[in-house]
């Protein structure tokens, strides 16, 4: 399927300058290009590297990691300061899923697809998001500087922030001035009487593309909006995980709140608007693995919006 362009004003300065040096390649034929960052990591060690990054973030602009999966899918990882770490600058798509599973698909709902491969990937559990990290990392330099993994709490805080204070991650103005969530185009395609953020018309009634879902101050796409995303950030029972980032089936004011952490999904969970941000970070202590003494019933999702916010479908 052909891939829409980016507009050029989406392009991240820096962005797309050529190596300074090879890159660092991996088994898959280049996993990690680095672009002004290969210039230090020869010869810096694993902590310096970071440090480096930070250097050439401030002095050359915005440092950034590529990810070639093969195939033709990328991904793309912007050095972000407030959160310290690599941040996927979309959430992972279908078409990127698809190369770790090939079967996977994210459905449809109401007639309209969910499965494009630009579309982000949902129907994935916390399961499956970790899984499609560590393959991530089997497959990269076995020395290389940190992890793929799901950001934590206080790291996807600042992401979304972009280190500032603000309430929402286009600022604190109501109602958002981009961002793919229950608006009037929903409205209309599902008939959801109302359920919709009043006088807000992003476009898209169901998932969009990820490079149309919006860019925050600091160049990330889709933090509001589109799909919500399983962090790492422990709730209830310590195996469930926070979901950060709403979706486009919500519209309260308060449930698009940066600090909104009352959503939570149990790590065998899926549903057709949760899907996940990947970041490149300093390594972590082992994930919990999954508990199995609480399994779900056949068929359920345990990853249900709050009554109050949820459409009649
Ligand atoms: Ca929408």
């Amino acid at each position: 399927m052909p891939r829409p362009a980016e507009p050029r004003h989406n392009a991240v300065r820096g962005w797309d300058r050529p190596p300074q040096r090879r890159p660092v390649r991996g088994r898959l034929g280049g996993v990690i290009g680095i672009g002004r960052i290969a210039a230090c990591a020869a010869s810096l060690t694993r902590p310096a590297l970071f440090a480096c990054a930070a250097a050439v973030t401030t002095g050359c602009g915005r440092a950034a990691l590529t990810v070639d999966l093969g195939g033709g899918e990328t991904m793309r990882f912007s050095r972000i300061e407030p959160a310290g770490i690599f941040v996927g600058v979309h959430e992972v798509t279908n078409g990127q899923y698809r190369r770790f599973r090939s079967g996977h698909d994210s459905g449809s709902y109401e007639g309209r697809t969910l499965n494009d491969d630009r579309q982000p990937v949902v129907a994935v559990s916390l399961e499956d998001a970790r899984a499609f990290c560590r393959w991530l990392n089997s497959r990269a330099p076995t020395d290389r500087p940190g992890e793929f993994r799901l950001p934590t709490g206080p790291e996807w805080t600042a992401l979304a922030t972009c280190g500032g204070a603000r309430a929402h991650p286009w600022g604190d103005d109501w109602p958002p001035t981009s961002g793919n969530y229950a608006d009037a185009s929903a409205d209309a395609a599902f008939g959801w009487s109302g359920h919709a953020i009043a006088g807000y018309d992003d476009g898209a009634a169901a998932t969009c593309a990820v490079q149309r879902s919006g860019r925050s101050s600091c160049g990330l796409y889709g933090v509001g909006g589109n799909v919500w995303e399983w962090t790492e950030q422990p709730a209830r029972d310590g195996t469930w995980r926070v979901l950060r980032g709403w979706s486009w089936r919500y519209k309260d004011r308060d449930h698009l709140r940066v600090d909104y952490t009352d959503k939570h999904g149990a790590p065998w969970g899926k549903d057709n608007n949760v899907g996940f941000r990947v970041v490149f970070a300093p390594a972590r202590a082992a994930m919990p693995t999954l508990d199995t003494s609480n399994p779900p019933r056949e068929g359920s999702s345990p990853i249900r919006p709050p009554a109050a916010t949820r459409p009649a479908i």
